[in-house]
């Protein structure tokens, strides 16, 4: 029989919902797009033809709906991979637990799950604008190494020569970096021909570890620099967001299918930002709900 989950570790509300997103497992579509700020939630609903839910929770938003016969549930996961965590592990539950038995499923779903965020571009080539879509992604971040899987799903070779170009040894190495790739078929599908792809670095914080330097020092004021530099078959490093590396891995473990997509909102290079990028972001809504 399959493992029982104890109450402890599946925290399901009295409603039968989960716990932090407060949603019901048959409230959870196959695809699902996530966003990082909960006022994203109603724009990307606000083009689908119906509507069956619309839960908050925290920075966690959810509705689901339907767009051109395609059900789709649209999540917020408010800043940061440790929000990731837990969304991820609350839609994975949702899709393959059974809330009555406490079990696995027999028979286990595998979700499509598409980032729609914001990021700092790395590139001359990535200005202001421009749609990025992550083929691999880099954590900074750490939250892959509590997970057993992690080595077996990560690109090593990759990982030991961006260290290895970085030079970083001691603090800046707790934890290593770790290289995820996004889902091949899905960055096809989603990037098609209009997207940048490129690596994408999440990282574990907007300023110091994204080299953004205000009142206090970083430990390694060449880090950008190293970073726009670093090159590995081909590709670049292209932006800085803070989620994506937490939703490939961990798709990449519970056997679903991710990938994120961008809209620089900030040139690091260029030293430029739009911070009124809202209403242009509908463009890449759009192209991700058609595609998806
Ligand atoms: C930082 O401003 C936030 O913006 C980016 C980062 O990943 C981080 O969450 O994404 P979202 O616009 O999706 O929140
Ligand atoms: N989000 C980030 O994480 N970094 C940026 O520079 C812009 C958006």
């Amino acid at each position: 029989m399959n493992k029982y989950f104890a109450p402890s570790e599946l925290i399901i509300n009295e409603d039968g919902s989960i716990f932090h997103l407060h949603v019901k497992p048959e409230q959870l579509a196959d695809k699902v797009i996530l966003v990082g700020d909960p006022g994203r939630v109603p724009t990307v609903a606000s083009h689908f033809d119906t509507q069956e839910c619309d839960i908050s929770s925290r920075e966690f938003r959810t509705i689901t709906g339907t767009y051109k016969g395609k059900r789709i549930t649209v999540v917020s996961t408010g800043i940061g991979c440790d929000n990731i965590d837990i969304v991820m592990n609350e839609l994975d539950a949702l899709a393959n637990i059974d809330f009555n038995s406490r079990r696995e499923k027999e028979k286990l779903r595998s979700l499509e799950l598409v980032r729609i965020g914001t990021c700092g571009g790395l590139q001359p080539y990535t200005p202001v604008g421009t749609f990025i879509c992550s083929v691999k992604s880099v954590g900074f971040d750490g939250l892959l190494n509590f997970y057993e899987g992690r080595n077996a799903v990560c690109d090593l070779p990759l990982e030991r020569a961006l260290l290895n170009h970085l030079g970083w040894s001691g603090n800046l190495c707790a934890p290593a970096p770790y290289v995820i790739d996004a889902h091949p078929e899905l960055i096809e599908r989603i990037a098609a021909d209009d997207m940048v792809r490129g690596i994408t670095v999440a990282c574990g914080g907007f300023f110091g570890p994204q080299g953004r330097q205000l009142r206090i020092p970083l430990a390694d004021p060449r880090q950008n620099e190293k970073i726009e530099s670093f090159s590995y078959n081909g590709l670049q490093i292209t932006n800085f967001e803070m989620e994506s590396s937490a939703l490939a891995g961990l798709a990449r473990l519970m056997g679903h299918k991710a990938t994120t997509c961008c809209m620089v909102i900030a040139n690091r290079v260029a030293g430029e930002a739009d911070p009124s990028y809202k209403n242009k972001i509908d463009d890449l809504i759009q192209l991700v709900i058609d595609r998806i």
